[in-house]
C-alpha cells in the first residue's frame, strides 16, 4: 500500500500540476485513501426529500488535482495522514463507516479520542506527537485540577481570551507599505453590540434541517470559509453578516477567494495558524499560509468591504482552554474556524446559537452540506483538536438536549451578558 502511494506520489511530483487526466486519476486514488470510500454519501436519518434532491445516494466523485490541493490542510499533512492511516484504512472504512452509525449523540458524555475509529485514532496519535507550532511541554495539561462547571468555563473564557482584530499601525503593520491597509477600527467597533447571533457550521448534517428561517431571524449570521447559501436556503438561510476564512483558503487559487462572488458579501474576517503563543512579529515574518497578499488585494479592490484580521494570540489562548478541558494531550494545532468564530461572536453578541457544531440526530459522515465527500475527520478532527473543542462547547452549552437533538443547536451567552463573580 505504502509502495503504491509512493508510486503515485512519484507520478504526481514527476508530472506536476499539468499532468492531465492520468494525474487526476492518481490524485483521486490518493485522496480516496483518506476519505473513507465505503461511506459513499450515506447519511443517517436524513429526510428523504432533501437527500433525494441533493443526489446523496450516488458514489462520490474523486476530487480533481485542484480540489485535492485546495481542500487538503496541506499536501504534506494530508499525505502523512494517508500514510499513517492507510494500514487501518480498510478495516476502518468497513467497520465504522459503512456498518455502524456515528457515535451519536457524541455530546452526552465526556469526549475523548476513544470515540474515534482506528484510522482516526492513528491520525490523532500522529498529530499528538507533532508540534509544528512549538507549544512548550505541559502547557494546558490538567494536573489534578478539579473539573470546571459550564458556568466556570464560560467565565474562564471571558477572562482569558482577548478577542481582537488588528488595527492600523499595530506592530509590523506600522511599516509604510501597510499605510491605509488595515482597518482603523476594530471589528467590535465596526459591528457594534449585537443581540442574537447565529453561527452556522458547515457540517453535512445541516442538510435536511429546515433551519434556514430560524437562522435568518438572528441579527447577525456567521458562516465559514467557502460555505454557500445559494441552493441551500431552506437549510442554512440566506443571510451572511460575517464570514470567517482561513488562510489556506485565501492562499489557494482553486478556492477563488479573490474573484468569488461569495466573498463579496458581509464582513470578512481572516485568520492564520501562528507559532505559539501568537506573537505578532513572529507570525508576520512566517505565516502558515501567505495570507497577507490576498488580504491586501481584497482591501484595494473593495475598500468599502469590512475585512479584518484576527490577532493570532486568540487561537492559542483558546487552545489552552481546550487542552485544559481534556484529559489527554490534544493536537497541538490551533482550534478550528468553528470555535474561533463562536468565540468571536461571543465577544460581539448577547446570545449565540451555534448550529450543528455538536451534531444533531441528522449526524452524517458527509463532511460539508455543500460537498458530497465523506470523512469523519471533518466532524471529529484530524489537524484541528475538534473533538476537544466540541467537548468544551458541550460543557458550556446553556440550551436543552432537545435543541441539540432536533436542531443541532447550542446556546451560549455573549461575554457582555455573562455575570461572572470573582473567582469563577
Ligand atoms: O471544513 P471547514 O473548516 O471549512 O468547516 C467550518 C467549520 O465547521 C465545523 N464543521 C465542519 C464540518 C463538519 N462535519 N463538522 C463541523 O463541526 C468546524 O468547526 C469547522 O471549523 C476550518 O476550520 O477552517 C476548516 O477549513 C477546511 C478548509 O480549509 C476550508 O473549508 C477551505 O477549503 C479544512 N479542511 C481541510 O483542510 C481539508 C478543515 O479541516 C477545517
Amino acid at each position: 500500500m505504502v509502495y503504491l502511494i509512493c508510486l503515485q506520489l512519484g507520478l504526481v511530483l514527476h508530472l506536476g500540476p499539468r499532468g492531465g487526466r492520468g494525474l487526476s486519476i492518481s490524485m483521486g486514488t490518493v485522496f480516496r485513501g483518506i476519505q473513507s470510500p465505503d461511506a459513499g454519501n450515506r447519511t443517517l436519518e436524513l429526510l428523504p426529500a432533501e437527500s433525494g434532491s441533493r443526489n446523496f445516494g450516488s458514489v462520490p466523485r474523486a476530487p480533481s488535482w485542484g480540489s485535492f490541493l485546495s481542500s487538503g490542510r496541506s499536501f504534506w499533512q494530508r499525505l502523512v495522514e494517508v500514510l499513517i492511516g492507510s494500514r487501518h484504512h480498510r478495516r476502518a472504512s468497513q467497520s465504522s463507516l459503512s456498518a455502524q452509525p456515528l457515535p451519536w449523540p457524541v455530546w452526552q458524555k465526556e469526549l475523548s479520542s476513544q470515540v474515534l475509529d482506528p484510522r482516526l485514532q492513528q491520525v490523532f496519535r500522529n498529530y499528538q506527537a507533532m508540534n509544528k507550532y512549538h507549544v512548550p511541554p505541559d502547557v494546558g495539561m490538567r494536573q489534578g485540577v478539579p473539573r470546571l462547571t459550564g458556568m466556570e468555563l464560560l467565565c474562564h473564557l471571558k477572562a482569558r481570551v482577548d478577542v481582537r482584530t488588528l488595527v492600523e499601525d499595530e506592530g509590523p503593520f506600522a511599516a509604510p507599505e501597510w499605510t491605509g491597509v488595515l482597518p482603523q477600527r476594530s471589528l467590535a467597533e465596526d459591528m457594534g453590540p449585537l443581540e442574537r447571533c447565529a453561527v452556522v457550521s458547515s457540517a453535512g448534517s445541516m442538510l435536511g434541517s429546515g433551519l434556514g428561517k430560524e437562522i435568518d431571524s438572528h441579527d447577525a449570521v456567521l458562516r465559514f470559509n467557502g460555505a454557500p447559501t445559494m441552493g441551500y436556503e431552506r437549510d442554512v438561510g440566506t443571510k451572511t453578516s460575517l464570514r470567517l476564512v482561513n488562510s489556506q483558503l485565501m492562499a489557494s487559487p482553486e478556492q477563488h477567494f479573490l474573484d468569488g462572488l461569495l466573498y463579496t458579501q458581509g464582513v470578512l474576517v481572516a485568520w492564520d495558524p501562528a507559532p505559539y503563543p501568537g506573537d505578532l512579529q513572529e507570525w508576520y515574518e512566517a505565516p502558515d499560509y501567505p495570507l497577507f497578499g490576498p488580504f491586501r488585494t481584497v482591501r484595494s479592490r473593495r475598500p468599502w468591504q469590512l475585512f479584518h484580521l484576527l490577532h493570532p494570540r486568540l487561537q492559542w489562548q483558546l487552545w489552552e482552554l481546550v487542552q485544559e478541558g481534556a484529559s489527554e494531550q490534544v493536537q497541538r494545532n490551533p482550534p478550528s474556524s468553528g470555535l474561533l468564530g463562536t468565540v468571536l461572536m461571543m465577544s460581539l453578541c448577547d446570545i449565540i446559537h451555534l448550529y450543528e457544531f455538536l451534531p444533531s440526530r441528522r449526524q452524517t459522515h458527509q463532511c460539508h452540506y455543500y460537498q458530497t465527500f465523506s470523512d469523519d475527520a471533518c466532524t471529529l478532527g484530524a489537524y484541528h483538536p475538534l473533538l476537544f473543542e466540541k467537548e468544551l462547547v458541550r460543557r458550556m452549552n446553556q440550551g436543552s438536549q432537545e435543541d441539540l437533538a432536533q436542531r443541532g443547536r447550542v446556546t451560549l451567552p455573549g461575554f457582555r451578558a455573562l455575570n461572572c463573580t470573582e473567582g469563577e
